[in-house]
């Protein structure tokens, strides 16, 4: 690959940004019932319901990071990243979700931590990737209040023996996800659809947060606390109040729901109006509302990949259905919109600068980074050349002019930090499994899980060298 000339970067960003990628314990790591790893809900899904996952394909069969750790951390290395998100497997460490230690996973995550350190890459450790402990699933999960107790102790004892190392942490990805997936729309173990639930169990997330950033600091440790969030920008079909109100309350629930309290320490009035009002107010204890409103995050984490786009409804909803947050507004498909087919996913770039300009003017301009940002693929084999090279040019063009609207919004002052691909190698994916790939090194199934870095990779070695493109 040819080195960029330094003067015709036009895309430059600040010499300290974060380049890099991310990824998940369970979606990587494999070795799912080895070292005195407990189930999580992923394990315990496949066992019963194999038929929902993508050619059957289960999350034993990842890319085994867990044995091939080292090779990977030379390849961020060679491919400029210099710095990496990955989660700590709750069940790997805990393997009942509470209770006993297994000092396997503390070796593992040691020697990955240091791995990385070694390889000059800053470890970003997520505490929470949607991989809930089913022992702790089975007596109610973030449903019932002792998950948020477990959780404490997990974060705590992850804080103390790798906090010495680990300089910047995050209590949850997405926290919103499983409660959309468990409790509303069927696309996450325990499959239910209730809004009671739901709500208990956003509650219990953000309260778990905010009392993980509470034992941080107490513990007085060099580094930052934050929390990951899909950030959708939710925009009106029109400029008509009913639309407009539509996107607001649209907002409210998929957006401020989870970024209010993590950032302002507060819930957002319409959304509260609403709880109250249809009498889906969760259970808050004595004491709850002050620790979520004295600890909110020093960080936040940007996930990135489409908008929502809605309208006012076209019908009333039927009083009979179970209570949905889509009572309130309806998708709408913009005409002419552009997609990732593979995906069924709307690429609108524009939506990261509108992100990222949102929290400037309203979010205090927290600190923040795109913390995943990608474009899945299905079949890119197709495009492997004669060197072995997979020709991923989509990818950089997405990448790309992703980064054109960070750096805009760099110009007028936002304070992102850094940019994570999701993912860095193709890996397994809830549900989809191997269907769509991410990453910016292949991984052969078949050939015993073989690396090789993919086009948008070396590319994106250049861009990390440059510090723009
Ligand atoms: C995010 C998750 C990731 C990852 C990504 C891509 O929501 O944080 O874990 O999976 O989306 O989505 P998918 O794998 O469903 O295509």
């Amino acid at each position: 690959m040819t080195r960029i000339n330094n003067e015709s970067i036009q895309f430059k960003f600040p010499e300290d940004f974060w380049w890099g990628s991310s990824a998940s314990a369970t979606q990587t790591e494999g070795a799912a019932d080895l070292d005195g790893k407990g189930k999580n809900i992923w394990d315990h899904w496949f066992e019963i319901e194999a038929n929902r996952f993508f050619d059957g394909v289960g999350p034993q069969d990842t890319s085994q990071f867990y044995y091939k750790y080292k090779e990977d951390i030379q390849l961020m290395k060679e491919i400029g990243h210099n710095s990496f998100r990955l989660s700590i497997s709750w069940s790997r460490l805990f393997p009942e979700g509470k209770g006993e230690m297994n000092e396997k996973a503390v070796e593992f995550y040691n020697n990955v931590i240091d791995a990385l350190i070694a390889a000059e890459i800053e470890p970003f450790v997520n505490l929470y990737h949607f991989d809930m402990p089913l022992a702790l699933q089975e007596t109610g999960g973030w449903n019932n209040r002792e998950t948020v107790d477990a959780y404490e102790k997990y974060a705590e004892t992850c804080f103390s023996l790798f906090g010495d190392r680990v300089k910047k942490w995050f209590t949850h990805n997405e926290p919103i996800v499983p409660v959309e997936g468990g409790y509303l729309y069927d696309f996450h173990y325990p499959n239910e659809v209730n809004f009671r639930k739901a709500v208990q169990v956003a509650y219990h997330t953000i309260l778990s947060s905010a009392k993980a950033i509470k034992i941080y600091k107490s513990m007085k440790l060099d580094g930052k606390i934050g929390i990951i969030l899909n950030l959708t920008p939710s925009y009106p079909r029109s400029q008509h109040p009913a639309d407009l109100k539509a996107s607001v309350l649209c907002d409210a629930f998929f957006n401020r729901s989870f970024l209010d309290p993590s950032v302002k320490g507060t819930f957002p009035t319409e959304l509260v109006d609403i709880l109250k009002e249809e009498g889906y107010l969760p259970v808050i204890e004595d004491g709850d509302l002050a620790i979520i409103n004295e600890n909110t995050v020093d960080l936040l984490g940007v996930n990135y990949y489409q908008p929502r786009r809605v309208k006012a409804k076209d019908n009333l909803p039927n009083p009979d259905s179970p209570f949905m947050p889509d009572r309130y507004f309806d998708n709408y498909i913009m005409p002419g919109r552009k997609m990732n087919v593979y995906r069924g996913w709307e690429i609108y770039e524009k939506g990261v600068y509108d992100i990222l300009i949102n929290l400037k003017e309203n979010y205090g301009n927290i600190e923040c980074f795109i913390s995943e940002n990608g474009m899945g693929v299905e079949g890119e084999e197709r495009f492997r050349n004669e060197d072995g090279m997979i020709e991923d040019d989509y990818r950089i063009d997405f990448i790309s002019e992703h980064l054109k609207w960070v750096h805009k919004a760099l110009l007028e002052g936002s304070n992102v930090k850094g940019y994570h691909l999701w993912t860095f190698m193709d890996n397994w994916s809830w549900s989809n499994a191997y269907k769509n790939r991410y990453g910016f090194v292949s991984v052969n199934l078949d050939k015993d899980n073989e690396r090789t870095v993919k086009k948008s990779g070396y590319w994106f070695k250049d861009v990390a060298a440059n510090n723009g493109f």
